[in-house]
Order: C-alpha cells, then structure tokens, then sequence
C-alpha cells in the first residue's frame, strides 16, 4: 500500500496558528493537511490565553468560527492595575478611539477551529509520531511521519511550522541559519481555573504587590481564571487551593480580596515565562508561525494574539501565491511579521518587568514600581501608550 500524500500546504501543529492557518487557507480555496503530534482531547486539555485583541477576533469572523467569541466572549472596555493597595481603572477603550478586548478562553477558540474543519471534511492527522521534514530549502518539501506502525508521507508546495516552542519545525533549521533572542524570568505563573463568577468581570485586574504579581482573569461569567507570580521551581503539589486564594488575596486590594468567590479548582498549573524570538522566520520553503518562532511572558495577553497575525501574513502571502502568482508576501512574510512581534516583546517585557518581583527588586525597586505606576495611572500619554498596545496596534502599523 503507497502511503504518499500531496497538499498544497503541510501544516506541522494543530493549536490555533495551525488550525487558523488552515481555516483562512481553505476559505481561499487552497489545500492543506495538519499533522498534530497529540490527539484532539490532550489538544482540549491545554489552558493558556483568555484575552483576544479585535484584530483576532475578526480573524476568526474571517476563517468563518466567529459565532463562539460573539455569542460567549466578554467584551472588556478596560483593565484595572492594583498597586499600594488600590485599584485604577484604566479606560482602553476611550484611550483607543473605541477599540476593545475580548476574553474567550483558547481553549474554546481552539474547539470552534477543530469542529469547523470537522465540518468542512479537512484533513487533520492527530497522533501523528515523528514528524520529520525534508528537503524544505528545495522546491519538493515532504514530511515523513508514523501513525502506528506505519509511515508515512506528505509532499507539499510549501511547509508551515506552526508547533509551538518545543515543536521540530525551529528544531530542524541548522543552527547556523537561525539567530535565537532569549530572556528567561526567575520566576513562573501559579494558575488556577474555578467554577465561580469572577471577581472583576469587565475589567482583567493586574495587581503589584510585595508579595508578587496576581491576575484576576475570567473564562465566563461563571468560570475564573487566576494567576499567582511564584518561584520558578516551585511545584503544583504545594499549592493546596485554599493556601492559593488566601495568597491571592493578601496580593489584592482590601475590597477587591473581600469580593473574591473561592471553590475547588477544576484546574492548577504553573507555566514558565520567557521571551524569546527566533529570526527569521522562513527557510527556503518552510515558514515558522506562532510559539514555534516566538514567546513572550503571558502578562501582555499577546501570545496567541501575536500568533492569529503571523498566521494571517502567512495566509495573505500564499492566496498572493497561488491566486497573483506573486512571491512577493512570501518573500516579505518574516520581515513583515518580525517587526510586529518585537513591538509586542517590547510590550510583555515591559508591563512583565513594571509588575513582577523579582530576585533584586527589594525596597527601593519597589519603590521604583509604584512611582512609575502612579505616573502611568495620572499621565494620558503613558496610559495611552499602554492602551494602544493592550488592545493590538493595528495589522498595517508602521507599514
Ligand atoms: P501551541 O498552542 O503550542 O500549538 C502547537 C501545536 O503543535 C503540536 N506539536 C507537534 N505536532 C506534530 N509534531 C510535532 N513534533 C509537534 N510538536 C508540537 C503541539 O502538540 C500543539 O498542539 O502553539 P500556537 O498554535 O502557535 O499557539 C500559541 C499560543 O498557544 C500561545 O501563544 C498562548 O497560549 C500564549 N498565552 C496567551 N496569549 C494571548 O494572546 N493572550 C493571553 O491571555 C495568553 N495567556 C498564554 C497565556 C500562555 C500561557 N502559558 C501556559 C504559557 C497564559 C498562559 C498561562
Ligand atoms: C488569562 O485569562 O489566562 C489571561 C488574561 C490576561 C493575561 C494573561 C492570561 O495577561
């Protein structure tokens, strides 16, 4: 039995870059085929962002699953930032002209991409073991990969990498073509996800306290998500819930804490933070899109938004391709993406370094941290500045 198959575009990861990716391509009319290394209900399992700018938002209105964010996504008009003990509103919407956020858990925007492309009878290979690129930098691209025993193989016009950080994609490029930026943080985000209203329902609350940074997120008007800053080798395991909220608490201001509604946690787990970018992001025929090119610490909320815009570049320059025979997006997709990401590392490096403690922050860094929050709080140029970036600077933004 021949087990060869031919795409137009390989697409290496099933999370949203992957998925999305897919979705725009197919509404363009052009072919692709995922290969995910997990199956669909560990993909499911995975908790990660809340916080969706407009621009993806109206990605996903674009590839056709835009009813899930419209019908269960809380529109957000501003954040809140707690330091000393009190909390301040900043309107992002009146300082953007009008602009928003939206929290909708990745994992839901992950399920309407699966159940879309279900729909639409395209081919995702979940469980797909050893996935192995070869010839990229040529112009016959394949993949070879096991389901079972068996292998397999894929040819494609081209191969895009969306497999996230520990993916093969990156992995595969000699280390001599690729030039890696990285910055990893002392410490990790304690997360928890529980059956109770959130706190702040219209506003994600980021609280500086000298105890570390807390989040005050949300899922549903039923469902929370919060976070803890902890010690980076900290463990699961120590963190009883009841010892989780009393530490949240002791991190918020007095009314915000004396509002918290506690209950089990349905889910716990601490995630690393890092920056990192890997330039460039293209290699003959093979594209990296998504966590497989970059990360940035979760304090901004850019990540999976950083990754829906890659995707829509990427998309953009194979419909040129294929529809104007024209080379010229994909020659430009690194540099053009390259530059939005570092504005969004910018971003998560600063808010991450202005509202975390870390190893020497100690009184007089404390200090500093407040002194710069109250001027942020009380200057409109820079709640400005931070608005502009929270809600997404625009997809076309210095071009
Ligand atoms: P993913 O989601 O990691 O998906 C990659 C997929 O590739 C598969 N894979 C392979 N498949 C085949 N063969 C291989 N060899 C493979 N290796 C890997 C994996 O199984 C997986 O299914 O990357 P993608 O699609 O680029 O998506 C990126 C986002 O997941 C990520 O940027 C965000 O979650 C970051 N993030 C946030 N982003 C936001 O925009 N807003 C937020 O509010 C936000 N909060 C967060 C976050 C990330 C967090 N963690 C856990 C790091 C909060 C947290 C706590
Ligand atoms: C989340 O809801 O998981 C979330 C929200 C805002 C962030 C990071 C994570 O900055």
């Amino acid at each position: 039995m021949k087990l060869t198959k031919r795409t137009q575009v390989a697409i290496i990861g099933a999370g949203p870059s992957g998925l999305l990716l897919g979705a725009l391509l197919h509404r363009a009319g052009i072919d692709n085929i995922i290969l995910e290394r997990q199956s669909p209900s560990y993909v499911l399992s995975r908790i990660r962002a809340g916080i969706l700018e407009q621009v993806t938002v109206d990605l996903l209105h674009e590839a056709g699953v835009g009813f899930g964010v419209d019908t269960h996504g809380t529109v957000h008009h501003s954040i809140e930032l707690v330091f000393k003990n009190e909390r301040h509103p900043i309107d992002v919407s009146s300082l953007t002209g009008g602009k928003v956020v939206t929290a909708y858990g990745q994992t839901e925007v992950t399920k309407d991409l699966m159940d879309h492309r279900a729909l639409s009878e395209l081919e995702t290979v979940y469980e797909a073991a050893d996935v192995t690129l070869h010839d990229y930098d040529s112009s016959n691209p394949s993949i070879t990969y096991k389901v079972g025993n068996e292998t397999h193989t894929l040819q494609a016009d081209f191969i895009a990498g969306c497999d996230g950080f520990h993916g093969v994609c990156r992995a595969s490029v000699p280390k001599n073509s690729i030039q890696e930026y990285e910055k990893v943080y002392p410490f990790g985000w304690l997360g928890i996800l529980a059956d109770v209203p959130p706190v702040s329902p219209h506003a994600i609350v980021y609280a500086n306290s000298d105890r570390g940074f807390a989040l005050c997120s949300m899922r549903s008007m039923t469902r929370s998500r919060y976070y803890v800053q902890c010690p980076m080798d900290d463990k699961v395991e120590s963190w009883s819930d009841d010892l989780f909220w009393e530490e949240l608490k002791k991190r918020l201001d007095p009314e915000l804490a004396s509002q918290i509604v506690t209950g089990p946690s349905i889910e716990k787990s601490i995630a690393p933070l890092r920056s990192f970018v890997a330039e460039p992001m293209r290699f003959g025929r093979l594209f990296l899109a998504g966590d497989a090119a970059h990360i940035v610490p979760p304090t901004g909320a850019k990540g999976l938004n950083l990754a829906a815009t890659d995707v829509k570049y990427l998309s953009t320059a194979f419909i040129e391709y294929y529809k104007e025979k024209s080379s010229a997006g994909i020659d430009n997709y690194s540099t053009r993406c390259l530059k939005r990401i570092w504005r969004a590392e910018r971003f998560s490096w600063w808010l991450t370094s202005l509202m975390h403690r870390f190893p020497d922050t100690g009184g007089f860094g404390q200090k500093v941290q407040e002194g710069e929050l109250d001027y942020l709080v009380h200057s409109q140029a820079l709640s400005t500045s931070l608005a502009e970036n929270y809600v997404g600077l625009p997809l076309n933004f210095g071009e």
